[in-house]
């Protein structure tokens, strides 16, 4: 059952603004700071100026939060991610502000809509997925429960790319969210950094025989801070998020300037602008891209000394209370780099030694793991990192001797073990293993699922588990009902509001008051209403975005992430392709009309993944044209799936699937957020979908396939995938059907490379296995479909019981078990 009530304790007051002063500032923007007026100003400028006026309210909050932060000297944790996915703001600005209505109201006696507006903010989509999500949601979180925290991160001139689909293929064009300014953000020259790169490491001998370490970097770039205002529900707390740019600083390449051949030494180095320009999609090999290296150490330095700089203002060079204040927590590997460069300052800058330097590390740093696939745990090589980091070597050798140490205690002489611990990966090439480094140099290590913790204990991580033990941990993702309901979902906020109150958006659980009504008919048509209208806007939408026509009478069947084989978007395209051939060879076939409709970015290097966005499009238009099929089929895939398109969709769906092979999806945030707008799951028992059938119960759930113990029992005896096919006559057909030129006229083969991939490629990820148990679990969720009543009281039951996924949980999670943080007021 859920869990207690976190700490929240904001209900939104509206502030005292009336609509008469919002819409005096509003207008005093227009003039004033866009240069226009009433009768001249577009939708962008109307958007800019509202923006203006809203950012008045937030950095009023934003500075009286500082203050008393400051006054209090407060603890606080700072949340280093690579990535932070906040997508647009005005919408969650003014929720949170409590100023929404009465802005509503004087755009409209201004004769201008707020909703038209809000289409006019770009994304801020500063992240790939599910981690750069996660941050966003968690400094609302934040924000939201008085907490003093600050993100960090890299502020990209270029956030995710941009999705165009040309004749059913994906194609890339960069993202530019900021060419015409960014309203809410604010430059801070003042708190300018400068980080050094690059160079060679110098000893020498200092007193008493100290050896003292000075590295002269070859070059040293500026980092440019830019802040974001968090601002919590209630509007009391207003944090900042503030993301590093980079930019050439005065001294830029002067040693090596100074020593001769400047031209010939800097070639190969990246150039300090470049550090920032770009956010690198996930599912590369990074290991070999010194770019991606460089980022994340100029954005951890960066902090780091913004860090220091604050705490010396306080407790200047008496480093004792440094653990007490601040605390870092490292979003996935990616900020790992922070452990070695805080052991730099406090060693060889602040020349503490070395013991003392280590105690203060391990007691300020905790860390996130969000993935086990091998193939996505950081690697760099050593050798890079001695081209870039010199330095940054030696103190991971160092700390890696030292640890090896005390492996030796517990293991004497098992090499094998040690081997296996190092954060030095023997070979040829030698590599650094970020993962390691971050376990070592941590207080706390957590998953982010109850499963996915399990998994890090027993097969990631083992050992470390073994040596520490309590050190890793589990605290189960969440997700802002803020963004995810309030703001994103009004009809169906209103209807709960009347029903239990409005203090859901900060106490989540009470959404439990819900169920009284989920048999209540009168309650179940109004909630049924609300996803239909939701249903009719999305049509709306799909229609202008690709042409497509869609029934909102049919089921709309959401599967929405990144593209990956492990999330198996292919398996929800053979079943489709499965009801195609079912109504082909029998029209009168009983099936609810039903729209699938996918959401999904792939890697630009991940040709599979590529392959199965074609193939969507390509069997959809298909299917789309095919008058035999159409009143009942429909598949639409949404280009340039993002946060806003989210938005869209989340609140119009009826079905969300969530069908990863058992134990490859860490936790998804998906899932919670089509759950708790009332879509049933058709899910995998991996990640979080196991928490969430705990809490909705067995019967408001579809769950199908094999779980993790059995696919591990499967892949030990020697999976074939070969099985599945020769045993199973409509998997044949399918698959064979995908050879043929029926999907691709006059190009036979272009959707081949998916056959192969699960028949010679051996099917990594069981798509074959869990074909038969997926497609029944389908034909039971479309026969509970037919029975409306029933339907709307499993809907009503997913929302009802989604208060454990509130992300104020999660952070009540990690303020308890890990962070053990004071609230701090605002008046
Ligand atoms: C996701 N990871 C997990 N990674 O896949 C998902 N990776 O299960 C989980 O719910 C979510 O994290 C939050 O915990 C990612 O999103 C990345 O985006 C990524 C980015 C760069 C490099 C590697």
């Amino acid at each position: 059952m859920a869990t207690k009530s976190p700490r929240a304790k904001n209900t939104a007051q509206p502030q005292s603004l009336d609509s008469k002063t919002i819409k005096a500032s509003i207008v005093q923007h227009l003039h004033c700071t866009l240069g226009t007026d009433e009768n001249k100003a577009n939708n962008h400028a109307w958007w800019k100026a509202t923006c203006a006026a809203v950012q008045e309210q937030v950095l009023e909050g934003l500075r009286k939060t500082q203050r008393a932060h400051y006054l209090n000297d407060t603890r606080a944790v700072h949340y280093f991610s690579a990535e932070f996915l906040m997508g647009r703001l005005m919408s969650n600005n003014l929720h949170n502000l409590g100023l929404f209505e009465t802005t509503d109201q004087a755009l409209k006696e201004l004769g201008v809509s707020l909703t038209d507006i809000m289409e006019e903010e770009p994304d801020m989509a500063l992240g790939n997925g599910g981690l750069g999500r996660l941050a966003a949601c968690f400094i609302d979180s934040l924000a939201t429960m008085d907490l003093p925290a600050v993100g960090y991160g890299l502020h990209y001139e270029h956030g995710l790319f941009r999705q165009e689909i040309k004749s059913g293929a994906q194609i890339e064009r960069p993202d530019s969210w900021r060419d015409y300014g960014n309203p809410w953000e604010i430059c801070r020259p003042e708190s300018i950094q400068e980080i050094p790169l690059y160079g060679y490491v110098e000893t020498k001998y200092g007193d008493k025989g100290r050896i003292q370490k000075e590295w002269h970097p070859g070059t040293i770039v500026k980092g440019v801070p830019w802040d974001i205002p968090v601002v919590g529900y209630g509007g009391k707390t207003v944090n900042v998020l503030r993301l590093w740019e980079s930019q050439a600083s005065d001294y830029f390449n002067w040693d090596v300037f100074n020593a001769g051949g400047y031209v010939d030494a800097q070639k190969e180095n990246v150039q300090a602008e470049t550090i920032s320009k770009v956010l690198y999609p996930n599912d590369e090999t990074e290991a070999g891209k010194e770019l991606r290296l460089i980022q994340q150490y100029f954005f951890c330095a960066c902090s780091l000394k913004d860090i220091i700089r604050r705490y010396k203002r306080a407790h200047g060079d008496n480093w004792e209370r440094f653990a007490d204040q601040v605390v870092i927590q490292l979003n996935d590997t990616h900020p790992a780099i922070a452990i070695p460069e805080l052991m730099r300052i406090l060693v060889d800058r602040a020349e503490m030694d070395w013991d003392s330097a280590w105690e203060i590390c391990t007691q300020t740093f905790a860390y996130t793991n969000h993935t086990l696939l091998p193939e996505a745990l950081e690697k760099w090589p050593a050798r890079m990192f001695e081209k870039i980091l010199p330095r940054h070597l030696e103190i991971i050798y160092e700390i890696n001797h030292r640890f090896l140490d005390e492996v030796d205690k517990v293991w004497p002489n098992d090499n094998a073990i040690k081997s296996k611990l190092s954060i030095i990966e023997e070979g040829n090439d030698k590599m650094v293993r970020m993962g390691n480094l971050s376990v070592i140099g941590s207080f706390a290590v957590n998953g982010v699922a109850e499963i996915h913790s399990r998994l890090v204990k027993q097969n990631l991580f083992p050992e470390f588990d073994q040596l520490w033990p309590g050190k890793l941990t589990n605290v189960t993702n969440g997700i802002t009902p803020r963004r995810w309901l309030k703001a994103c979902n009004p009809r169906l906020s209103e209807l709960i509001d009347s029903k239990i109150g409005q203090d859901w958006p900060v106490q989540l659980d009470k959404l439990q008051g819900l169920a009284d009504f989920a048999d209540d008919a009168k309650f179940q048509k109004a909630f049924m209403q609300i996803k239909h209208q939701n249903k009719v806007d999305l049509a709306a939408d799909i229609k202008a975005l690709t042409g497509v026509e869609v029934d909102p009478n049919a089921i709309f069947d959401v599967q929405i992430k990144r593209l990956h084989e492990y999330k198996r978007q292919h398996l929800n395209l053979l079943h489709i392709l499965a009801l195609y051939r079912r109504l082909l060879e029998n029209p009168g076939y009983a099936m609810t009309p039903r729209v699938f409709l996918f959401g999904a970015k792939a890697a630009p290097g991940y040709k599979l993944a590529k392959d199965i966005i074609y193939a969507i499009n390509k069997v959809a238009d298909k299917i789309n044209n095919d008058p035999r099929v159409n009143q009942k089929l429909k598949v639409v895939f949404l280009p340039n799936y993002r946060v806003s398109l989210a938005e869209k969709m989340i609140p119009a769906a009826d079905v969300s699937e969530q069908i990863s092979t058992a134990g490859k999806e860490a936790s998804g945030t998906g899932n919670m957020k089509l759950a708790l707008n009332g879509a049933l799951t058709i899910g995998t028992l991996d990640g979080a979908n196991i928490e969430i059938a705990e809490e909705v119960g067995d019967d408001n759930i579809y769950i199908f396939g094999l779980t993790v113990e059995e696919v591990q029992a499967l892949k030990a005896n020697g999976y074939n995938p070969y099985d599945y096919y020769y045993e199973n006559k409509e998997l044949k057909a399918i698959l064979d059907w995908l050879e043929t030129d029926y999907f691709t006229p006059g190009k036979p083969g272009a959707l081949a490379s998916l056959k192969h991939s699960l028949l010679d490629g051996g099917d990594p990820y069981l798509v074959l296995a869990d074909f038969a148990s997926y497609s029944d679990a389908h034909k039971a969720l479309d026969s509970a479909y037919q029975d409306s009543k029933g339907w709307a009281r499993k809907a009503i039951l997913n929302t009802a019981r989604m208060g454990k996924f509130t992300s104020d949980r999660s952070i009540q999670d990690y303020v308890d078990r890990i962070w053990k943080l004071s609230s701090c007021k605002v008046e």
